[in-house]
């Protein structure tokens, strides 16, 4: 699967493109790592840009653990400062921009880029004063300034963390609270391993969401079972299911989400890097998929973990899953579709698409 990371001059598919599932947190540019650690006066035991690379990025499946350290590495860095916190929003729009995506919906969790108000404080920060609201504020800020620059769409969604029912309550008062500025939606993120009726912190704040119109997606599914899927779709009402390879191990369940058009953010490389897939791609959940016209469109989810742009994830669906130049014009009107934007602002996306698609 070497050639798939590697580079070529033309994009898979040279037209504009919806892009529903990355993490602000896990599309970071290592340059700005590096100048941060160097302004904090923080050691991150990587000389460079490219030495820190080679710290990040995960190349092959590994644990949960291991993961779990590339955050350690990199988000100390970053969080609990204001500048940076910014920059990294305004840098992802540049970054989409450059890889002709017009629409995407960027997600993350407040409280993880914060260093007070957040119980426990993350990363082993000491106490200062970025709130996660703070947060929300300043990835806004970056993100407006971006849209404005680069000509790119931008909406964000709000991450609750499985392991930290006790942040929900936050999370869905910052998604009422700023539905006017770009955030459109709430997530649920993290070890999916851990069981949400367990505790009611993630349950109530997928009730309120709904109650107060804000709409819902789930990271399930992905490594976890489609008892996992079941939930998210019927306890906490997702209209979205992050990655939900696993639905496809619980025939009546698929079907139902099939009848229902419930959309499947997939994310190729990332389900193979993280051993989420079997790397036999021929067996890859996207092929089926795509041959039952299940509602699906393609993301990164961690770029800068992945060592990966939106194209590694287009050239794998092309030459690993079979994609055409029609499939990729179809899951990107999925996406729009199933974006989490007003049903006006909606239309206004398809009918652009549309355009850019029947030409030549
Ligand atoms: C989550 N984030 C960024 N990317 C992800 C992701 O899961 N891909 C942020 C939110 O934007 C949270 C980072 N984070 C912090 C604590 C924490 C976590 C705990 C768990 C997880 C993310 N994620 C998971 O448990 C899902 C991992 C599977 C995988 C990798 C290695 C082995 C097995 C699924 C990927
Ligand atoms: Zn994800």
């Amino acid at each position: 699967m070497d050639n798939v990371n590697t580079n070529s001059n033309a994009p898979t598919f040279d037209k504009p493109k919806v892009e529903l599932h990355v993490h602000l947190d896990g599309a970071i540019r290592p340059e700005t790592v590096m100048y941060f650690a160097k302004k904090r006066g923080i050691c991150i035991g990587a000389e460079n840009a490219e030495h820190l690379l080679q710290q990040v990025v995960m190349k092959k499946p590994g644990t949960l653990t291991d993961f779990l350290n590339k955050f350690h590495i990199y988000m100390p860095t970053l969080a609990g400062d204001k500048e940076a916190v910014k920059r990294i929003a305004y840098e992802l729009v540049e970054a989409k921009s450059k890889e002709g995506v017009v629409y995407f919906e960027a997600r993350y969790s407040p409280h993880l880029l914060a260093n007070t108000a957040v119980h426990p404080i993350p990363w082993q920060q000491t106490k200062g004063d970025l709130t996660p609201e703070d947060v929300v504020n300043l990835v806004n800020q970056g993100f407006r300034e971006g849209e404005r620059d680069f000509n790119v769409k931008v909406r964000s969604i709000l991450c609750c963390m499985r392991h930290e029912p006790g942040w929900s309550a936050d999370i869905v008062e910052l998604c009422k609270k700023y539905k006017k500025d770009g955030v459109v939606a709430i997530d649920l993120a993290g070890d999916e391993s851990i069981n949400v009726t367990a505790n009611m912190g993630h349950r109530k704040a997928y009730e309120e969401a709904v109650k107060h119109g804000i709409h819902r997606t789930v990271h399930a599914g992905e490594v976890g079972p489609a008892s996992v899927v079941r939930e998210a779709y019927e306890v906490l009402k997702a209209e979205r299911i992050g990655h939900g390879y696993h639905t496809l191990d619980d025939k009546e369940l698929y079907r139902e989400l099939l009848d229902k058009r419930i959309h499947f953010e997939l994310c190729p490389w990332s389900s193979i890097i993280t051993g989420a897939c079997c790397p036999e791609s021929e067996k890859h959940p996207a092929i089926r998929f795509k041959k039952d016209n299940a509602n699906i469109s393609l993301s990164t989810d961690d770029p800068f973990i992945l060592k990966s742009t939106l194209e590694t994830d287009y050239r794998l669906a092309k030459w690993f899953m079979g994609f055409t130049e029609n499939d990729f014009k179809t899951v990107n009107l999925n996406a729009a579709r199933s974006s989490f934007l007003p049903n006006k602002e909606k239309e206004e996306l398809i009918k652009n698409l549309k355009e850019e698609y029947e030409k030549e």
